[in-house]
């Protein structure tokens, strides 16, 4: 269990290929480009680092040769386009749908036991594409969302706590997007001591709000799509797998009848290990925590709707 394979040398891709390499888990990862050389100049870059960040990991990269991506344990799906200032994740799908449906069936081809991660946008959509062209069993696809939301949550938090992230802990589940997410403020913790003994309901309210507009808030600042905590947070998903560790992310899985929802990938709580998503963990929602979710998956289903498969 050691070969990881990244689709889309961009930021994103990159960042995670870089931070798999630092954290020196796999003994080797492919980082694939459709521009000539990209992914090339990429892995050599990230490779004359090894000396300097003290890993041994192999970063190869190569030009749309998917046979060089053969018997990969887990394949990361980044390629598409990013979303600009103004615009939501859902506008990507007609452009990234094409991308995701012949990029995993490539994958799948060279890699048939492989464990696929999407994270192109809109992702909870591009899931759900990839379990419908490719057929692999639920648990080895996962999307990565929730882990990134999560971790925009556990910033603000702390911003708001005026404490160290390290001692902040929470979850945000339901759709990755900028009106989907559901950041469950009612289960986040400081050191354990639930947040509400700290925070107010309006200051909490802010932190929701600023959590579910992360992504975008960095759009407007950067003129694209946030590029170190996505791969930072994909990155974690993978690391979870190669070294079956068992950890609890929420990600995007496919549900049937968990939640009370069926026939679609939307961003709940998982076991990730060996196997990929071992197991849906159902845990206790509020009323409004169930609603939101609901209304998250609704929206997800209309994204679904659209596609073309
Ligand atoms: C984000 O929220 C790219 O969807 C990703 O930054």
């Amino acid at each position: 269990m050691r070969k990881v394979t990244v689709i889309g040398a961009g930021a994103v891709g990159a960042s995670c290929a870089e931070y798999i390499a630092i954290k020196n888990f796999a003994a080797e990862v492919v980082l694939l480009d459709i521009k000539e050389g990209f992914a090339e100049g990429k892995a050599m870059d990230l490779m004359q680092t090894a000396s300097l960040n003290g890993f041994d990991t192999k970063v190869t990269g190569v030009t749309n040769d998917y046979s060089k991506t053969a018997g990969s344990d887990v394949c990361v799906i980044t390629s598409g386009i990013a979303r600009k200032p103004g615009m939501s994740r859902d506008e990507l799908l007609g452009i990234n749908a094409s991308i995701v449906k012949s990029v995993s069936a490539s994958l799948v081809e060279h890699s048939p036991n492989t464990i696929i991660i999407v994270v192109s946008n809109p992702m909870d959509t591009m899931t759900y594409l990839v379990h419908k062209t490719t057929g692999l069993p639920k648990n080895r696809i996962i999307g990565m969302g929730g882990a990134l939301d999560s971790a925009r949550f556990k910033y603000r938090l702390a911003e708001a706590l005026g404490a160290p992230i390290s001692d902040v802990d929470g979850m945000v589940i339901g759709g990755h997007s900028d009106k989907g997410m559901v950041p469950l403020t009612r289960l986040a913790t400081r050191n354990s001591v639930p947040v509400s003994e700290f925070l107010s309901e309006e200051r909490l309210n802010q932190v929701k709000e600023d959590t579910k507009v992360g992504g975008a808030t960095l759009t407007k600042l950067l003129g694209t799509s946030a590029w170190y905590a996505p791969g930072a947070a994909v990155s974690g998903l993978v690391q979870a797998i190669i070294c079956d560790q068992k950890k609890i992310y929420p990600c995007s899985a496919l549900l049937e009848g968990e939640y009370g929802l069926s026939d679609l990938c939307i961003g709940v709580p998982v076991v990730l290990g060996k196997d990929g998503i071992e197991k849906i963990v159902e845990i206790n929602l509020n009323d409004a925590e169930k609603e939101h979710l609901a209304a998250s998956a609704a929206a997800v289903k209309t994204n679904n709707g659209n596609l073309e498969l």
